[in-house]
């Protein structure tokens, strides 16, 4: 499906002020940069803006505990002293240190993936983008990989009010357990990550032999990969397995989390992707003409991260965006190119995934066993014909909870670009 697709753009102007601490890899301050870049590209003139209501503690309590919730809120640089066991109960240091203004930044983040969530149930548009969001990583009650509050789970969750399946798909560098986790009993949400795996990189989890429990077994796929893979290579298994689950899986919604730590010279990635070829992935999923999520996630190169989820909103718009990048109050970041596209790595940056290691995977994920043997193949196609076909026991096991479409989120607020 081509064509103009509606979309909605969620932002907070308080995003870029929050600060991880000295040393810390994730900025905040990207979001704002990639904004930037979104206002003087003209984006705001094409698409609606909102400035979304921040999410309170009973939202969050859709996913995680109230006691964890509840600490978030309370926490702060100040008090940490007095809190030395709860930090450690719920994660809370070195990858996810307690600074300043974290439970707004929390708020913000989820606020705006749950506002985006809702605007695509109430049909008013065919894409919603949150650059805050995509924190994959948070666990129902402890903070994890850089991430508090799990607003894609939240956002799935809204999703789930007015849609029988969704799928979610994380083309961030690490493997987004969070997500995983959260659903993996059930066959409402299909999960599908592609990350590195291997030599103990984070989180570690995610190797190809896991597909899920019970009720959830084989709706979660897992596409494991090792350092430098390149465009090329990235997208000959992304088409392929997107389009089976699209036609074995048929979801109403999917959210895609476009980490951009995949892209080549990121500080913790270790892929040798392009921006186009990231946002290939992006131009993809939008051509399946389902409603469409798009959040951000990792990324620790800011100025590739801000130019990538530049490129990715005018892919939402269906617009090429110009190479030479418009003035913006960070121009000289961008030196000395000055141009939208980040660039794989032409040297110096093997491609470890050998021909076999990609054939294998994207067997496993478009041929795989028939049997539910449990034996950790992935059922594709071939379980499809079975009297007790994988389709089959997901129909039977969806119970949608469908209902008159809900009026577009009152409380958000449509703003001017200004
Ligand atoms: F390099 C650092 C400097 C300061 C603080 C943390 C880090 C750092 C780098 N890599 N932390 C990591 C990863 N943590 C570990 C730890 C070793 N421990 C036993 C755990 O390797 C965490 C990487 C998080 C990646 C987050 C993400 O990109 O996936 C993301 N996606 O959305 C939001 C974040
Ligand atoms: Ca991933």
């Amino acid at each position: 499906m081509s064509g103009k697709r509606k979309v909605s753009y969620f932002y907070d102007p308080d995003i870029g002020q929050f600060y991880y601490g000295q040393g810390h890899p994730m900025k905040p301050h990207r979001v704002a940069m990639a904004h930037s870049l979104v206002l003087q590209y003209g984006l705001h003139t094409q698409m609606e803006m909102f400035r979304p209501r921040r999410a309170e503690a009973e939202d969050m309590h859709q996913f995680h505990t109230e006691d964890y919730v509840s600490f978030l809120r309370t926490v702060t640089p100040d008090n940490v002293g007095a809190h030395q066991a709860a930090l450690r109960e719920y994660n809370m240091y070195e990858d996810c240190p307690v600074f300043s203004g974290l439970w707004e930044y929390c708020r913000i983040s989820a606020g705006g993936s749950i506002a985006a969530a809702a605007q695509l149930n109430a049909g008013a548009s065919d894409i919603a983008i949150n650059w805050a969001g995509g924190l994959h990583h948070a666990k129902k009650f402890e903070a994890s990989g850089f991430c508090y509050v799990n607003d894609i789970v939240l956002a799935i969750l809204e999703l789930l009010k007015y849609h029988s399946r969704v799928l979610y798909v994380d083309i961030d560098v690490h493997h987004g357990d969070g997500v995983e986790e959260a659903f993996l009993t059930t066959d409402r949400v299909m999960t599908l990550s592609f990350h590195k795996f291997g030599d103990g990189f984070f989180p570690g989890t995610g190797d190809v032999v896991n597909v899920g429990h019970g009720q959830g077994k084989y709706y979660a796929l897992n596409v494991p990969l090792r350092d430098g893979i390149t465009d090329e290579t990235y997208q000959a298994l992304f088409r392929p397995i997107l389009a089976k689950v699209m036609e074995v899986y048929r979801p109403e919604a999917v959210v895609l989390q476009c980490g951009s730590d995949s892209l080549a010279g990121d500080r913790l990635g270790v892929f040798n992707l392009s921006s186009a070829g990231h946002a290939a992935c992006v131009e993809y999923v939008r051509s399946l003409g389902v409603p469409l999520l798009l959040l951000g996630g990792g990324g620790y190169k800011i100025v590739n991260v801000s130019r990538c989820w530049a490129k990715e909103t005018g892919v939402a718009l269906g617009l090429d965006l110009p190479e030479a990048l418009p003035p913006t109050e960070y121009y000289e970041y961008y030196a000395p190119a000055y141009q939208l596209t980040v660039p794989a790595k032409s040297e110096g940056f093997p491609n470890k995934n050998t021909p076999e290691h990609l054939q294998a995977l994207q067997e496993q994920a478009t041929r795989g066993s028939s049997r539910s043997d449990g034996d950790g193949n992935w059922m594709m196609d071939g379980g499809l014909q079975g009297e007790h076909s994988w389709r089959d026991e997901a129909l039977a096991h969806a119970r949608p909870q469908m209902g008159m479409r809900p009026a577009p989120h009152a409380a958000d607020v449509d703003v001017d670009a200004s």
